[in-house]
């Protein structure tokens, strides 16, 4: 068989460096990792890789008639859009939220569990929350997959950035006792193909390549940017008195226009990174070219900016929404 990329598990070549794999010709007997990979890892810098699509998607269908377990992993931030494809499995599954330690400490789990289970109507065999990068039940996490699993194989799948390849290393690292390999990265596609990780005899966990959503505002925006705009550390939500007609700024990302004539409260839940202010209405018109959404909001109601933010409002109330067009801007239910 042909050698593997241990990074993004993109099968080796020489001859063509855009394409998924390439190494150059005098280290391939020895390299573990593509340049793509190794140029990650050791500065950071991201190369777009030509890869078409529908091979994701043909791998995603491949898993979804397998009677394995299934690890569903998304983040906190992206929950509407990743559970829409949850009950698509044969197999039994386990939703895994990701990323624990960006929510405000405040936030209690039991809580969150509660409005997953009377909002999204999912069939999971059970639910858990994780951090990786704070080796938060990482251990409950093992014992729910010995717990569930039907065969050695368990699959990982989510969409991508969910932190599918970080958890595997987190795992490798606590069980195997050695650094896991897995390239990771805040950039939409950067494990290119399934991954097969052999824990022991009877467990082997599969990363896979995340479905890149076209409705969320990560996708196709610069690597500079995504750095900014995808939070990574505790997130300090941010609250708003809002007098009548106010907006809000988003970065150079999105614009609110809160249109009632009753003061309310926003608070707005996105990466410490991003400037926010808040300016009269009509003292410009900045950003209002973008995309708008107009919302009737009731008092238990966040909108949410697919991939940028969520604003939890606590009075009815009218807004637009301005922001780059294509992304979800939906309103649900109060998460927090
Ligand atoms: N704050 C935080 N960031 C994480 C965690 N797990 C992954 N990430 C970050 O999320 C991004 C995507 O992770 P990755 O494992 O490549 O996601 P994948 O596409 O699902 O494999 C990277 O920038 C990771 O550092 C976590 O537990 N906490
Ligand atoms: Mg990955």
């Amino acid at each position: 068989m042909n050698k593997k990329c241990l990074g993004c598990g993109a099968v080796f070549q020489t001859t063509n460096p855009l394409e998924p794999g390439f190494v150059d010709e005098k280290v391939k007997e020895k390299a573990l990792v593509c340049k793509r990979c190794f140029r990650i890892k050791n500065y950071g810098d991201y190369q777009v890789i030509k890869k078409d699509i529908n091979n994701y998607q043909e791998i995603f269908d491949g898993i979804k008639n397998k009677n394995d377990l299934i690890l569903f992993l998304c983040d906190i931030f992206t929950l509407d859009e990743s559970l829409n494809y949850i009950n698509n499995f044969k197999g039994k599954v386990v939703l895994v939220i990701t990323k624990k330690d960006l929510l405000p400490k405040s936030v209690k789990e039991a809580k969150l569990l509660n409005y997953i289970k009377e909002n999204y109507d999912i069939n999971v065999s059970d639910i858990i929350f994780v951090s990786s990068n704070k080796n938060y039940n990482i251990d409950a996490l093992m014992r729910i997959i010995m717990k569930n699993k039907s065969s050695k194989n368990v699959y990982l799948v989510g969409n991508t950035n969910a932190g599918k390849s970080t958890l595997i290393n987190q795992i490798i690292k606590s069980y195997a006792k050695k650094e896991g390999f897995i390239t990771t990265s805040s950039l939409p596609a950067t494990t290119l193909d399934v991954i097969e990780v052999n824990l022991s005899d009877d467990l082997t966990l599969i990363d896979t390549p995340g479905l890149v959503s076209n409705n969320n505002y990560l996708t196709g925006v610069k690597p500079s940017e995504v750095k900014i705009i995808m939070p990574k550390v505790e997130i300090k939500p941010r609250t708003y008195q809002m007098k009548p007609y106010q907006s809000i700024i988003i970065g150079n990302y999105a614009r609110i226009d809160y249109l009632s004539d009753k003061k309310n409260s926003f608070t707005l839940y996105l990466s410490n990174e991003i400037k926010v202010k808040r300016i009269n209405l009509n003292t410009n018109d900045y950003l209002r070219d973008l995309n708008k959404t107009s919302f009737d909001l009731d008092d238990k109601n966040d909108f949410v900016i697919n991939g940028l933010c969520f604003c939890k409002i606590t009075k009815s109330c009218k807004v637009n929404v301005y922001t780059k067009k294509n992304v979800d801007v939906f309103k649900r239910n109060n998460l927090i």
